[in-house]
């Protein structure tokens, strides 16, 4: 593949209701959509995830579309590539900043996959047709939470995740538990605890929660492992593994139980392939995080989770989770439970151009 032209979108739109967890609210979203287009004529589409200011990780949308512009798509149009898997490697010296890296591979995977005629979730080795709903509340108000929860229950979704902090945990936890006593249910702390914080975590093991996420700092995977001996709800880890050395370095002392990943978060398709494997290997199961995204980054989404090792409902909703309308054609819907995969070639969906132009803020070309 020899990549002729890049364009850069950034986007924006608001969320049909705020997110909130234990950093920030979020009540617009932008990111960048890429459209890559190859020496044929066929065009690969991505998304770059950051946020618009840096809460979740030091990228934001803007730091994003200077690392694309002047650093991966140079990199990238220099020579073809073969396989997407090339990918990572040809950004090797090019530290961190692993959403635009990702953006742009991921958009390279649709495009190679599309060239091939298959369906990317076939390309990856994906082995189921229907991956499970599973849908985050982002309300600290537990009356209002409770609303949400009944309401996605009615949807059909099959896993709910709540958001806890300091002050907020095992309150909430058992008034969702006694609203919706056999809910499979999650809590995701953002970081907002540390150890000392050991007796109120500790309360949390009566409730039956499938696991507890990224409890503790992001960069404290030691914490974590001390943190994982005295509970008995297994500990998830998002923000601290972003690389496969992560993960090597977190299962050798014990961190974490189960992993959220996203394909952002760590620098694209190919590095959560192998993050998966490895956590297969070791009898981990994984799921698929969300990013409050747009339809691009959920269809990429879906494929990763039709892998095996796959075994959890993640944070995989409808486009009409978050969006009014997304920007996708068709968009993605939840039925039973469950969210299809395409059988189209590639990602399977395509960019509603005429509506891209009413939310798109700014665009360029390489
Ligand atoms: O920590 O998993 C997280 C949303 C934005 C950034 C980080 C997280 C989240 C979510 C919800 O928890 C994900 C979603 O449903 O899109
Ligand atoms: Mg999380």
């Amino acid at each position: 593949m020899k990549i002729e032209r890049v364009q850069l979108s950034v986007i924006k739109m608001a969320l049909k209701s705020p997110f909130e967890n234990a950093l920030e609210k979020v009540v617009e979203r932008e990111a960048i959509m890429l459209e890559v287009t190859d020496k044929d004529g066929v065009t690969g589409y991505g998304e770059a995830i950051a946020f618009s200011t840096p809460w979740y990780t030091e990228e934001t949308v803007r730091t994003c579309f200077h690392i694309l512009k002047d650093v991966l798509i140079p990199l990238l149009m220099k020579k073809p590539i073969f396989h997407p898997k090339e990918v990572s490697e040809r950004f090797r010296a090019v530290r961190r900043n692993h959403m635009a890296k990702a953006g742009i591979e991921t958009a390279i995977w649709d495009l190679y996959a599309k060239k091939k005629g298959i369906p990317l979730w076939k390309l990856i080795g994906g082995t189921r047709e229907t991956v499970a709903a599973g849908v985050a509340v982002g309300s600290h108000d537990t009356a209002e939470a409770l609303r949400q929860i009944e309401s996605f229950l009615g949807d059909g979704y099959e896993r709910v995740k709540v958001k806890i902090k300091p002050g907020h945990d095992e309150s909430f936890i058992r008034e969702i538990r006694r609203n919706f006593p056999d809910l499979a249910l999650m809590a995701d702390a953002n970081s907002a605890y540390t150890l000392e914080d050991l007796p109120q975590l500790e309360k949390l093991d009566r409730y039956g929660l499938m696991m507890i996420e990224q409890p503790l700092a992001a960069d404290d995977i030691v914490d974590h492992a001390l943190l994982q001996k005295q509970l008995k709800t297994p500990v998830c880890l998002d923000e601290s593994i972003v690389t496969y050395h992560d993960a090597e370095s977190a299962l050798r002392l014990g961190s974490f139980r189960v992993l959220n990943i996203k394909i952002g978060r760590v620098g694209g398709l190919w590095p959560a392939i192998r993050l998966h494997d490895l956590c297969a290997a070791r009898g981990i199961p994984v799921w698929c995080g969300g990013m409050i995204e747009f339809g691009i980054s959920r269809a990429f989404n879906l494929a990763l989770a039709s892998l095996p090792g796959f075994t959890i409902p993640g944070d995989i909703s409808a486009s009409s989770r978050f969006w009014e309308k997304d920007i996708i054609v068709p968009e993605i819907k939840v039925e039973n439970g469950k969210i299809q995969l395409s059988n189209e070639s590639g990602i399977g969906f395509g960019l509603n151009q005429a509506y891209m132009e009413k939310v798109r803020i700014y665009k360029e070309v390489f």
